[in-house]
């Protein structure tokens, strides 16, 4: 099939003999990147063997979302109701809201063996500051508690929220997702930042895929590791009075170029209704909202 290349066969024969993964199921697609990981789409992974996998081993997993300013009343308790109906159901999580107003978070009913932790923010002026700040709060937060109890962490955008199963099948030592608007295009015409001055910028040429930052995961040490190089040329590129096109996104594709994701999720994982019907677009996970920015951004 067109999408699996060679170098990577035997990876992929291994994790297919233990009936987790069968690249071969959707020749439509690409389900392996040039250096060997997984794109997974609808029908390529056994979700039972995940979930069945993921419990022989105990697995703690986090999942951190910010909700500040008025993110929080338009968003976050959608966020969390579905994300009870379809996230990692049947595993242990633990919730990690981020927000200014602690009290304000909804009161969401949670099964057994899920968590809910909420931590205080500072609420940054602008929002592009507030999405950028969470590389270095994330960063934080994964070298204390967070790091400590949970195997593996999803980092999620609020204004969005679950449709269909979103199970450990997505669970790697880092895990990049495919931008919905993106995953078609030609690399050249990929958003990256391209001023040479930022440290986002990637040249004409450079860059695997355009990942969407509103949702990226992996392990504690791996995500240590992201938070870390994205938070410190965010400051670097402030201190040069530089703001790279898509804020934080911006570096988390030049992190994802220079440190390849060990996973890539296909855009069902986080579909944007407004493109529409796509015969590749199986089973949405996450639904964005539709940005409104002008009612939320000021
Ligand atoms: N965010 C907020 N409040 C803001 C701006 C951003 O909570 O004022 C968080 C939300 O989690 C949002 C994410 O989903 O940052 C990315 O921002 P945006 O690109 O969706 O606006």
């Amino acid at each position: 099939p067109m999408g699996v290349c060679p170098s990577a066969r035997m990876a992929l024969l291994r994790d297919n003999f233990t009936g987790l993964l069968n690249p071969w199921a959707r020749p439509d697609v690409l389900t392996c990147t040039s250096w060997g990981a997984p794109i997974i789409w609808d029908s390529t992974f056994n979700p039972a063997v995940a979930q069945q996998k993921a419990l022989q081993q105990n697995f703690t997993i986090g999942l951190t979302v910010f909700a500040v300013g008025r993110y929080l009343e338009k968003y976050l308790a959608r966020f969390l109701e579905t994300a009870e109906q379809h996230f990692m159901v049947g595993q242990r999580v633990v919730y990690y809201v981020f927000t200014e107003r602690p009290a304000a978070v909804p009161r969401v009913a949670l099964a057994p063996g899920r968590r809910l932790r909420v931590e205080r923010v500072a609420r940054e002026p602008r929002w592009q500051d507030v999405s950028m700040q969470r590389m270095r709060t994330l960063h934080e937060a994964l070298g204390g508690q967070l790091g400590r109890e949970a195997h593996f962490v999803l980092c999620m955008d609020v204004d969005q929220h679950f449709r269909g199963a979103f199970g450990p099948e997505v669970l790697a030592e880092s895990v990049a997702q495919l931008h919905a608007w993106h995953y078609h295009w030609p690399r050249w015409l990929l958003p990256y930042e391209r001023d040479v001055r930022s440290t986002a910028a990637l040249a004409l040429g450079e860059g695997d895929f355009y990942y969407h930052a509103a949702v990226f995961g992996g392990s504690v040490a791996a995500l240590r590791g992201l938070t870390a190089h994205c938070a410190r040329n965010l400051r670097r590129d402030r201190e040069r009075g530089l703001e790279a096109r898509w804020h934080d996104e911006s570096h988390l594709n030049k992190f994802f170029w220079l440190h390849k994701p060990a996973k890539v999720l296909s855009p069902e994982f986080c579909w944007s209704p407004e493109i529409g019907r796509r015969a590749e677009i199986r089973q949405p996970r996450l639904l964005w909202a539709p940005k409104e920015y002008a009612l939320l951004r000021d």
